[in-house]
């Protein structure tokens, strides 16, 4: 029988710091629709998703949620929710159609609006510089595989910066830079869709490059609460025997610490050299001095994309890391075939407070796909599935927090059903019901549950 874990004990649950931001996340590609719309220049999920068979069912970002013409009445269903922060990502190429040089008002007036919205509903602006969906301009001229790029996006985020700085509260760079260059350099499942080791590994150099330069130009901005957000699956071995123990330490440098330790420690783990190459740095990323002091430039937050967790056991065939997932039945799984595992959110935070600091942390997505009734019965739409999985992590986040982590906030995934990238729109997270035919939205249980848990400040966690 399946079942959601119930490692976490209730009664041990508390309500959250007084001050504590309850948000929901989305990007732009995935919910904005209108690519093109007002001078922007088209990125590279709009050419992405013209290849055929990149996209299930062909799929394609073009309309998505409509949010670009009725982001208004989104922010409306925003502050019925309650939410107290909003995390949105901003479309490069809106605001340089080119990638660089000229800047498109019209684009960026966009998100003046959307800004504007939020602060008046009392909605405090998270803004993420890149959620993966780079000008094809850049790509062109070699996207992150060029070094140039760490320049071309520090330019881009003082633009925004300037434009939208008074009124965005906090500010990330990238999104999840193992998934860019994993899944778009190495698997080829994402956009730009190559499948180079050796790329992944330049791109990844140049993420973080990008990443440090962004922050520092932040910084000569009078910028402040500047961070990045990762994406951490706490990698646990399947045995106690040596080589599944290496394998869950290989995976877990590979996806969790490539980019966090660079960032935050100024140091790339050293079980990467079994991932890319035994002579890994002079060879593929071409790391030069004083890369990685600009890579380590002090951070205010780190972002935590949690979704679930991994059970390893040695396997060589699999690319690139050897690491075979076991499969934990009886636990549920989600439609993106992730085990639900509550307590590897708490067991990240707590990792990530004592290995990084004590930087104050912000869970910036958390989230399931799950299998909802495919349309609204009687103007409902009953996820029951998806309430426990919320209160269940939202129990791990009370939790990480009374063993000491500093967490600021928390971002459910997603405001919206929307765009899942290669999967199309065949996976919904949305805590909101989208009708692709109508537009229109419904409320899931899981935003009625939601809503009371942000009403009481996480105190109907603790019944
Ligand atoms: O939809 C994605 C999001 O863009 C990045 N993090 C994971 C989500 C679910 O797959």
């Amino acid at each position: 029988m399946n079942r959601l874990n119930e490692t976490l004990d209730p009664s041990r649950t508390a309500a959250f710091p007084e001050g504590f931001l309850w948000g929901a996340a989305t990007s732009a590609a995935q919910i904005e629709g209108s690519p093109l719309a007002d001078g922007a220049g088209a990125s590279i999920w709009h050419r992405f998703a013209r290849v055929p068979g990149a996209i299930a069912g062909g799929d394609t970002p073009d309309v998505a949620c409509d949010h670009y013409r009725r982001f208004r009445d989104d922010v409306a269903a925003m502050r019925h929710l309650g939410l107290t922060a909003y995390r949105f990502s901003i479309a490069w190429g809106r605001v340089l159609p080119d990638g660089t040089g000229r800047v498109n008002e019209r684009g960026l007036d966009f998100y003046r609006r959307l800004v504007d919205a939020l602060l008046e509903a009392g909605i405090a602006p998270f803004a993420t510089l890149y959620h993966w969906d780079l000008p094809a301009a850049l790509d062109d001229r070699g996207g992150w595989l060029n070094r140039d790029v760490a320049g071309w996006f520090a330019d881009y985020a003082t633009v925004c910066y300037r434009a939208l700085g008074g009124g965005v509260r906090s500010w990330a760079t990238i999104n999840e830079p193992w998934v860019v260059s994993d899944g778009g350099y190495r698997a080829g499942v994402l956009a730009p869709g190559r499948r180079s080791l050796q790329e992944a590994a330049r791109a990844a150099h140049h993420l973080l490059l990008a990443h440090g330069t962004a922050i520092a130009a932040g910084r000569a901005e009078g910028v402040r609460e500047l961070g990045l957000v990762v994406n951490i699956e706490p990698k646990h071995p399947a045995s106690e025997r040596p080589e599944d123990l290496a394998t869950a330490r290989r995976a877990d440098a590979y996806m969790n610490r490539q980019f966090a330790d660079p960032a935050l420690l100024g140091v790339y783990p050293e079980e990467l050299a079994e991932v890319y190459a035994p002579d890994w740095q002079p060879t593929w990323a071409e790391v030069r001095p004083g890369d990685l002091e600009t890579i380590r430039a002090p951070l205010d937050w780190l972002g935590i994309n949690y979704y679930t967790r991994a059970v390893v056991r040695h396997e060589p065939s699999v690319e690139p890391d050897g690491a075979g997932r076991v499969r934990q039945e009886p636990h549920l799984y989600t439609e993106t075939d992730w085990e639900v595992w509550p307590d590897g959110l708490r067991e990240t935070l707590v990792w990530a407070h004592r290995r990084y600091g004590g930087i104050p942390l912000a869970v910036t997505e958390n989230g399931a796909a799950l299998a909802d009734p495919p349309s609204p019965v009687g103007g409902r739409v009953d996820d029951p599935l998806r309430v426990a999985y919320l209160r269940d992590h939202l129990r791990a986040v009370a939790q990480a927090i009374r063993e000491g982590a500093d967490v600021r906030a928390y971002c459910a995934w997603s405001l919206l059903d929307n765009f899942e990238w290669s999967h199309g729109y065949a996976k919904r997270f949305g805590l909101l019901h989208v009708d692709y035919t109508t537009q229109q939205r419904t409320p899931k249980s899981s935003a009625r549950f939601y809503a009371d848990v942000i009403a009481s400040n996480g105190a109907v966690l603790t019944r």
